[in-house]
């Protein structure tokens, strides 16, 4: 019998793979290649340009991590930017945090957040009021992200960077001069993070970023988390403007929040890396 799957092809033929059942959705948005597949055992599984955005079952292990880390180590977030992110996954978490009076949602293509509204079981009421503009503290912009953060006459406590790989669409949204208005758009005290990618297959592009980064802001930090669906372990890059020290959460916080994958009173482990890698950061 024939077994059907889909494989991120990462370099050098390392696969990341899902045994699938059948593809429900695939289009061509104004960006991007985007596909919807159910898989075997993971529940529906969200496609870019080939490569895996997310999996119904265990994408907390991505959103928990992008969102937790940074706005526990904030003393009191109450304006939070994501850029990118249209399936919803990272606002859902950033709106979790009581502080939080305003979180903006800029997403270049209206295609991902309209498919995952139809498709996925990730953020659908939350897309659904956002779209519809009933949500109280959230609020969606399509539009590119880079144009608005350089055009943003208000500042944030947190800036979230949810975006496809370093390549195509999202390319910009790792150079220096991004990280430098996302510098300026932050409030004294703020955090920026960025997903960064594979730790052991984008060492270059990881590298590329942290360096950028650090010409920008006052401290940079890096960690890794095993992510279900993408080639593992994942690499995040934290910014830090001002008076904040990443490396200290605040666990009575964390603890209200009932966290799946990202454990606070463990923040430490964040910081594993191979030691190669160390040694080039
Ligand atoms: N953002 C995409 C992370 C990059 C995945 N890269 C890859 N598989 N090559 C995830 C979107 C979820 N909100």
């Amino acid at each position: 019998e024939k077994e059907r799957a889909f494989i991120e092809w990462y370099p050098r033929g390392y696969g990341v793979g899902f045994k699938v059942k059948e593809r429900l959705f695939e289009t061509q948005t104004e960006y991007q290649r985007l596909e919807i597949y159910e898989t075997e055992g993971f529940g529906k599984l969200l496609v870019l340009d080939g490569t895996v955005q997310l999996v119904e079952v265990g994408e907390e292990s991505y959103h928990e991590v992008l969102v937790h880390p940074v706005m526990l180590a904030h003393p009191n977030p109450r304006r939070v930017l994501v850029i990118g992110g249209g399936d919803g996954g990272t606002l859902r978490e950033v709106l979790r945090h009581k502080t939080v009076e305003k979180a903006t949602m800029v997403e270049i293509d209206e295609g991902v957040v309209e498919a995952s509204y139809l498709y996925l079981d990730v953020a659908s009421e939350l897309l659904d009021r956002l779209i519809k503009k009933g949500e109280p503290r959230g609020e969606l912009i399509i539009g590119d992200g880079v144009k608005y953060l350089r055009e943003a006459d208000e500042r944030f406590d947190v800036i979230i960077v949810d975006s496809t790989d370093p390549v195509g669409p999202a390319k910009l949204l790792f150079s220096e001069e991004f990280y430098r208005s996302a510098y300026e758009k932050l409030n004294e005290r703020g955090l920026y993070i960025t997903q960064a990618g594979s730790v052991y297959l984008f060492t270059n592009e990881l590298l590329d970023a942290y360096k950028a980064m650090k010409k920008v802001f006052d401290r940079v930090y890096y960690f890794s988390f095993p992510v279900i669906g993408y080639a593992s372990p994942w690499s995040f890059l934290v910014g830090v403007k001002g008076d904040i020290d990443f490396r200290k959460v605040d666990v009575e916080r964390g603890r209200e929040l009932e966290l799946y994958y990202y454990d606070p009173e463990r923040h430490e482990t964040l910081f594993q890396m191979p030691k190669y890698v160390r040694d080039l950061l």
